[in-house]
This record gives C-alpha cells, structure tokens and sequence, in this order.
C-alpha cells in the first residue's frame, strides 16, 4: 500500500463528508451568500459540479467594492455521450432557465451548463433527472464519464460495445444517496453511511477516466485515460479488450515532475465477467496504492510509473485471480469526425455536425441551438456527444432522413459542416476563461480568431486541404489534449502560448514543447515556417505531425 505521509486536505474532507454529504444542506439553505461552504467546495464536485465566478466580471466589481459574482457549472454523466431527443429538448430549456444558456460539449462526451447560481441547482438537476439524467461523480475523486467512440458508422459491432460505457459507468458510480437526498429530496433510510467496497470513505486518490476505443478510430484518444480499453474485432466479433493503463495528460509549468502520459497496453482480456473485473481492480490499486498526499502527483500514471508496469500487472492478476493474456494487435488510422451523412450497418442515418469548441448557442451567423432544438422536437433523431466537442445529429430511420434533412439545410447546417476548412473541423479548445479559474490564457473564445489566421498561412502554402490536428488551452492542465495534438498550443500568460509539435494523428505520440511564450504575432510566424517547410520537404502522404517529428523535432534538418 502506499506509503502514508502527511494526508492532502481533500482526503480529510472526503473521510469527514459521510458519504459526500458534508454540510452541503446547509450551505444550500444558506440565503446570505451565493457561495457554499469551503469544505463542500471539494464535495460538490462529486455531484458534478464546480463553484466558479465570472472572472470578466472581477475587476468591474472589485472596483464598485463587489464581492465576486458566484455561480456554479454544472457537468453532466452522460455514459458514451448518447441523448434521446426529449432529452436533448429538456436541456435546451434548462439552459436557458437556470444557466448562461449555451450549452458545451466537451472533450468527454458530455455537457457542461455554466452560471446556475445556488438557488437555481436544485430546480436545474431535479429537471435533469424528470429525463433520467443525473451529474453524479461527472467530477470529484471517483470514476468520471465513460467515454466510447462515438460514430456508429465504425464497425457492426459499435452498438454493442458503446452500450458497455454506460454499464461501467453505473459499476463505478459511487454508493452513496447523497446526491438523491441533497438534490432530489430523497428521504434518508439511515444514519449510517452506505457500504462502499470500492470507494469506502477516502474515494480515488484523484479523478479517475476511462475511455473505450473502437479501431481504427480513436476518437476518444484512448491512451489519454487513467485506463484505456481498446476493442479486438476478429473476425466480425468482439473478442475482448486490450487493457491500457496511466494515460493522463496535465503537466504544470515549472514542475519537472509532473508530466503527460499515454498509457501503457498491459494486456488483453476476453469476456465481460472478466472485463468488468479488471476495470474494478485496476481502480482498487490506484485506491490502495495512489499519493494521497500531493495531488498533483496523484493520478494512477504516477501510481503505475512508480510501481513499474511489471509490478502493477502482477498486482492487478493477483486481484483479478486470473491472467492477463498477451495484447492483441490493433491498428489505429485516424482521430477525427466522420463529418456528414454516413449510414450504418443497420441502414440508419448519422449526421455529423461541426460545433466549433462545442459551442452551442445561436449568434449572428448560425442559429444552432434553435436548429437541433426544431431537429429534437421531432423526435426522430438521436444526439450523439464525441470526444472532438461535436454533435452527431443520429439513428434517424431512412424515412426519416428527408425530415432532418430539411431542417438541417433550412438553418445552413449542412454548408456550416461542409465549408469549413479541414483545419478548423479538426481543431479544439478547452473553455479556459471567462470561467475556468485555472486559465492563464484564452482559449475556445480566441481559437476561431487563430484559426482564421493560421488558414491564410495554410492557403499561401498551399495546404488548405489538410486536416492538421490543432489543440488549445489555456493552461497545462490539458482538457483539449494538446500534448497528443499535431500543433499543441498551451497558455503559459494573458496572449501567450508554449508552441508543442510533433504528436500523431493517431494518437498514439505524446509532442514536445518546441518554443516558449509566443504571442500571437509569433505563433503565426513560426506556424509559416512550418508550414512552408512542410509543403516543400515532407514525404508522400507524410502528416505534419510525423514530418514536423522527423525533420524538426528530430534535427534531421
Ligand atoms: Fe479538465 C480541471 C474543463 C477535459 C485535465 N477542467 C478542469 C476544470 C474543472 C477547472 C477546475 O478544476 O476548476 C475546467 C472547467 C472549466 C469550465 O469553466 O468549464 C475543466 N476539462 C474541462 C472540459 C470542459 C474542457 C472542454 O472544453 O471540453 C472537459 C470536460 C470533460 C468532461 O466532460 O468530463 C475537460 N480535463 C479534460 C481532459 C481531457 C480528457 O479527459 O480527455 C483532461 C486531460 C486528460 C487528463 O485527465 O489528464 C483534463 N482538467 C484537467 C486537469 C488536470 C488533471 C491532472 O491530472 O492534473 C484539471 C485540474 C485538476 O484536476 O486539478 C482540470
Ligand atoms: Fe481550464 Fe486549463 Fe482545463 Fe483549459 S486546460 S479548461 S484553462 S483547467
């Protein structure tokens, strides 16, 4: 077991909170402030959510001698990112009765809905779960929302393996009531806390992700969960899962140990029984074994780096009580969107639609959210969340196609799709500001700006048609996946960013950092040379990521 040095503050409060409860009824109930208590600050991101303020908002009110203007973003569990079209409808009103009205798609399938002030969590989530849909352990210390590949078009199989996201999500939700009791007026049976095996009362020693590729298409990046289980399909079946463990991608400036890490394939595992086992025990080690001291040293790639991956897998076997056997082989091609119309197998019609940074709102050029919620409320059309931020407007019956259609013609949706460039379809942000508190730079309100610039330096070169995998964040943290990106781009200050290259499309090559605290002017600037040199030395059907890797990276100038 780990070795037990000073306990962090977050594992008091969890041991205390019994059973996530902490004083959470209190600080609801608490009318003089919008905020809630500090010690629930950490618990309510086990209900999915987080307080947050508008930092726009800051100076202007510290200036009239304002407090902060508290509000709380709301993250839902939505198990391989798939919604019923009543679903779809009932968040379209949540958001905008109770929160900023955009909703966000995010990099795990889901949504976030932001500035739901504290009066207004309750209505929001008891709405949510009218629809059966919840925000429990969307944050916080535990297992988060499972994320599958998302397009149906992938493989016959698709159907089946997506549907095992939302059974591991409900494996690995925690035990407790709390979130019935506090948000949904559940009465309590009992004083005692509820039994939990895996969880019992300290949780994971940090947030714990896992994600479910089906190849060739990593959508999800697969390698970038704390465990990644990678499909085998032989000949036209399900054999079982290729097991992948350590896969985090935050770093922090100015703290060399701290680093992004795919994860490492320990082996394969056939059946379900045996499957669900290993995803249960893989989470029982990190459990036992993970820092619960420094949480910045918490997540199970430093658990497994510093067990050894020998060591963790003998450990893992010795709690499965079998082995695992040896990987299969897999081949990943590609992590983008299948944009448009595909149909699959079963000849159902999937649409897949362009958000850019999973904005959905209505402005000036395209009124989205009013288009899917026309395209909802015919309830012939599923919506499926990807890890790329986008929609994919699905199920809709061959009868039905013209229906959707039309109404994805009649708000400009399908040209929206079609005409953007290949650099823009293939670009994410994470929010950063005005919300996020960890943002030391913009991010999804400033990339389609760089992008539109970047596609200029593109077309001088030549290069229009390719689709350059571009990340950005506000800070290292890493929620757009930057560092498995073709061009990473990381804030570092206000307007500033580290430059990384070199990753893969495939997703399976973390980049380098290449320069340092470029503004705007020097992104663009080093962006052309890179460009330039790529149009005029890269191989045959080289990417950039791989000639930039190779001739840049490498000094095979
Ligand atoms: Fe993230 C923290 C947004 C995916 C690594 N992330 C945050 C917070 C909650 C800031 C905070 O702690 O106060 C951000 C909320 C901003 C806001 O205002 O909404 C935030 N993360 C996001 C989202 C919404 C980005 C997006 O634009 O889509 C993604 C929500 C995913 C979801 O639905 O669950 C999001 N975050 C990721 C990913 C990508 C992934 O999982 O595939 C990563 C990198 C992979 C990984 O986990 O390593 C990621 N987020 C982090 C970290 C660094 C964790 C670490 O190991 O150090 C933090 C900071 C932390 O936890 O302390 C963080
Ligand atoms: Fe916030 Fe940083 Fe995550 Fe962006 S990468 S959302 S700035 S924590």
């Amino acid at each position: 077991m780990s070795e037990e040095k000073k306990l962090s503050g977050t594992e008091i409060i969890k041991m205390a909170s019994h059973g996530l409860r902490g004083t959470l009824k209190e600080s609801l109930s608490d009318e003089i402030t919008g905020s809630v208590r500090e010690d629930d600050k950490s618990l309510i991101k086990f209900h999915g959510m987080y307080e947050q303020d508008n930092r726009d908002l800051r100076e202007e009110r510290a200036a009239k001698k304002l407090d902060r203007l508290i509000s709380f973003m709301v993250r839902m569990r939505i198990p391989g990112g798939l919604l019923r079209p009543d679903q779809w409808v009932a968040i379209h009103h949540i958001a905008g009765k109770y929160s900023t009205g955009t909703i966000k798609i995010t990099t795990r399938q889901t949504i976030q809905l932001h500035g739901i002030l504290k009066s207004s969590i309750k209505p929001t989530l008891q709405s949510f779960n009218k629809v059966q849909l919840d925000s429990i352990s969307a944050c916080g210390d535990v297992n988060r929302n499972v994320i599958c590949s998302s397009n149906p078009n992938i493989n016959p199989l698709h159907r089946q393996i997506h549907s095992l996201a939302a059974e591991i999500s409900k494996m690995m939700m925690p035990k407790t009531r709390a979130y019935y009791e506090i948000w949904l007026d559940e009465e309590k049976i009992s004083e005692d806390t509820e039994p939990d095996p895996l969880y019992q009362d300290r949780y994971l020693p940090r947030k714990f992700k896992i994600g479910i590729g089906i190849p060739p298409n990593n959508d999800v990046d697969v390698l970038a969960n704390d465990l990644g289980l990678i499909a085998i399909i032989e000949n036209g079946a399900l054999s079982g899962f290729n097991i992948a463990v350590g896969g985090a991608l935050s770093s922090t400036h100015g703290n060399p140990d701290t680093y992004p890490r795919l994860a490492t394939v320990l082996g394969f595992v056939a059946g379900k029984d045996n499957l669900f086992k290993a995803i249960y025990e893989v989470a029982s080690i990190q459990r036992d074994f993970g820092n619960r001291s420094d949480r910045k040293l918490a997540r199970i790639k430093y658990t497994l780096d510093r067990m050894g991956i020998e060591a963790f897998k003998t450990e893992l076997e010795k709690r499965c009580g079998f082995k695992l056997e040896k990987e299969r082989p897999y081949k990943f091609n590609s992590r983008k969107d299948m944009y448009g119309w595909l149909q699959d197998h079963d000849g159902n019609w999937h649409f897949t639609l362009f958000i850019e940074n999973g904005r959905v709102l209505d402005d000036e050029n395209l009124a989205l959210k009013t288009a899917l919620l026309e395209i909802a409320e015919t309830g012939k059309a599923n919506f499926r969340f990807t890890s790329n931020q986008n929609l994919i407007v699905s199920d809709i019956k061959d009868e039905d196609k013209e229906l959707v259609e039309s109404l994805l013609n009649k708000y400009h949706l399908v040209n929206h799709t079609a005409s953007a460039s290949g650099l823009r379809k293939n670009a994410i942000a994470c929010v950063a500001l005005p919300t996020c508190p960890l943002a030391f730079a913009e991010a999804q309100r400033y990339m389609p700006d760089l992008i539109t610039k970047m596609e200029v330096l593109l077309s001088k070169h030549d290069l229009m048609q390719e689709e350059i995998l571009t990340r950005m964040t506000g800070c290292p943290n890493g929620c757009a996946r930057p560092y498995a990106a073709e061009i990473g781009l990381i804030g570092t200050s206000p307007g500033r960013y580290n430059l990384h290259i070199g990753g893969d499309r495939e997703g399976t090559r973390i980049n380098q950092k290449y320069k340092e605290q470029l503004d705007e002017k020097a992104i663009l600037e080093e962006v052309d040379l890179l460009f330039g040199k790529y149009a005029t030395e890269r191989l045959e059907k080289e990417t950039f990521g791989d000639f930039t890797k190779r001739k840049i990276l490498d000094n095979n100038i």
